[in-house]
């Protein structure tokens, strides 16, 4: 993908004048906002205990489907089945802290499912933002939660650094990395279970093909400020809006689109 150098993550050193003026009890939230709005993703290792993350493990291991039909984005598994799970760990308060330092204390959910490397996921996935798949507002974060290792031989992901600071790009598909400069360097995220890494929805982002070793199994869930109307159930603190975008509601939004349209040449191209 045209990038000549990895960078394995680890801990930031902030130059001593960013905090020494920062009070004991207000240094964690200082220093962790400033990385994730830097960088725009923040891991956290270990935030979620062994035994914990084990039956989590093995839970997914009982519920998966080796017969599974991969849908249009093959690493997503979000199946009725998933749901109670996903719930569970969905509201574990060391993700809700961890999204609070970010977010403030009013947090909504926007989606959730798990993002897998499994028999029927093997490929590399291209580098994209989430944010033009998404409705709302763009401050949006997706929480990886490993339930497995991850590393670049079973498909793990890699971000761009400061890349979300460009925003949305007007349009969905495989980014070009050429474009970018020095300061968005490729970041690829070795993760272990129990570690958690939040990415900011328009970080640019892809995973390695999952060549060796284990399925890859990480959960992607979507947290949001509760100020927002796509926001699909309160995690913690109180909604700050009175609006809320129903299902219907956004089934519906489009007369007519782009992705409408390409629906319609494809069913074109298909009766000739
Ligand atoms: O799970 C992966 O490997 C990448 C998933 C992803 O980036 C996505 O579905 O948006």
């Amino acid at each position: 993908m045209g990038d000549s150098s990895v960078h394995y993550s680890g801990a930031l050193h902030w130059p001593h004048f960013l905090w020494k003026e920062a009070s004991a009890s207000s240094y964690r939230d200082y220093q962790m906002n400033n990385e994730f709005e830097q960088n725009g993703y923040l891991l956290h290792r270990r935030l979620i205990d062994s035994d914990t993350v084990s039956a989590w493990a093995a839970l997914y291991a009982s519920l998966a489907d080796p017969n599974r039909v991969p849908e249009f984005n093959p690493v997503a598994i979000n199946d009725d089945r998933m749901q109670p799970l996903l719930s569970l760990i969905t509201r574990h308060p060391a993700i809700l802290d961890a999204v609070e330092e970010v977010f403030g204390p009013n947090i909504a959910l926007y989606n959730q499912r798990f993002v897998v490397k499994d028999a029927k996921s093997r490929d590399a996935v291209f580098l994209h933002q989430d944010t033009p798949y998404h409705i709302g507002w763009p401050r949006k974060l997706s929480a990886f939660v490993a339930l497995s290792e991850s590393k670049m031989e079973n498909g793990g992901l890699y971000l761009r650094r400061a890349t979300h600071i460009w925003g949305y790009l007007g349009d969905a598909g495989e980014l070009n990395p050429e474009v970018l400069g020095p300061n968005q360097w490729l970041n690829a995220i070795d993760m272990h279970p129990g570690d958690v890494l939040l990415m900011h929805s328009a970080c640019w982002h892809g995973s390695y093909a999952h060549t060796e070793g284990p399925d890859r199994v990480l959960t992607d869930i979507i947290y949001q400020p509760a100020d927002d109307p796509s926001g699909k159930k309160l995690m913690r603190g109180t909604w700050k809006t009175n609006d809320h975008i129903q299902d219907e509601q956004r089934a519906n939004m489009f007369i007519r689109s782009r992705t409408s349209r390409l629906k319609e040449l494809q069913e074109q191209l298909d009766k000739q």
